[in-house]
């Protein structure tokens, strides 16, 4: 399967790692929309948000455990916003589950 982010987790495709472990990977983003942005991934292929079911969500739940670490990594632990595009019509551009962790200035609401 030719997927960016898989490339990314096994090491195939060079990133900025942040935080890693045998369930996940956190790496900076290649085009950061705020000061701080970093990608949070399932090593598994997990197509979208849409493809999360019971035999998979564990993966999803650890990204979330380990979040405050990240952020807390960052130095971001006052705030941040988290942030999931599913499907084209959201943005999502790599078919690859991914969380966006930003933050480091302020964000509106509603997002556009
Ligand atoms: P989304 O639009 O929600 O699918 O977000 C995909 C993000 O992935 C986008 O912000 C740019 C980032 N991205 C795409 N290719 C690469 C890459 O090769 N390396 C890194 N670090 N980020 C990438």
């Amino acid at each position: 399967m030719d997927c960016i982010f898989c490339a990314i987790a096994n090491g195939e495709i060079p990133s900025k790692k942040v935080y890693e472990d045998d369930e996940i990977l956190a790496f900076h983003d290649i085009d950061p929309q705020a000061p701080v942005h970093v990608l949070i991934i399932p090593k598994q292929h997990i197509k979208w948000a849409y493809d999360v079911n019971e035999t998979n969500s564990a993966v999803v739940a650890h990204i979330f455990e380990k979040i405050p670490e990240i952020a807390k990594s960052l130095g971001v632990e006052d705030g941040f916003r988290i942030v999931n595009n599913c499907g084209d019509i959201a943005g999502q551009s790599v078919k690859h589950l991914h969380f966006h962790l930003m933050a480091g200035r302020p964000f509106g609401w509603p997002a556009g």
